[in-house]
């Protein structure tokens, strides 16, 4: 369902943009979207309301209590669930930090590599797993 009133601020790419479309998948939303690098009235509107071009900020309109733009992929996250959640609880890929996933990937990566010595670098295919889960949708 698309909420009415939200709007996602983001551009293609961002991690902590995957984290709040995956947080908006698991709910079942289909988050209204603008993409600041393309759209330039998205960009200014960002701007003029936050003063940065920091992705992802939410844009909550709400009848009569005009708007709030709401910063932070964690707050974003949190608000998701709070409002549409029922009582469920984020999962791992919007409540981790992305960077944190990356790092932890890549550690792995690198431990695997030195234990195993494989002839093929396929343990770098988990940091590119984790990458690639974070820009669904990005
Ligand atoms: N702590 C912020 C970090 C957001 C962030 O760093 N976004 C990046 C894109 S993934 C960005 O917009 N960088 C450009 C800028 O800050 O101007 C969050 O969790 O939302």
């Amino acid at each position: 369902m698309r909420p009415p009133g939200l709007t996602l601020f983001h551009y293609p790419g961002c991690m902590y943009c995957g984290r709040v479309w995956a947080a908006a998948k698991a709910l079942g939303l289909d988050l209204d979207h603008r993409n600041i690098w393309v759209d330039a009235e998205a960009a200014s509107s960002l701007g003029a309301a936050t003063g940065r071009q920091t992705v992802p900020v939410l844009r909550i309109e709400e009848p009569g209590q005009g708007e709030r733009w709401l910063s932070e992929s964690a707050d974003i996250v949190t608000y998701l669930y709070a409002t549409f959640g029922n009582g469920k609880r984020p999962g791992l890929l919007s409540s981790l930090n992305p960077q944190v996933l990356l790092m932890v990937a890549a550690v792995a990566a690198i431990a695997v590599d030195n234990v195993a010595q494989p002839s093929w670098p396929w343990p770098w295919l988990l940091p590119l797993v984790a990458f690639g889960a974070m820009m669904r949708r990005a």
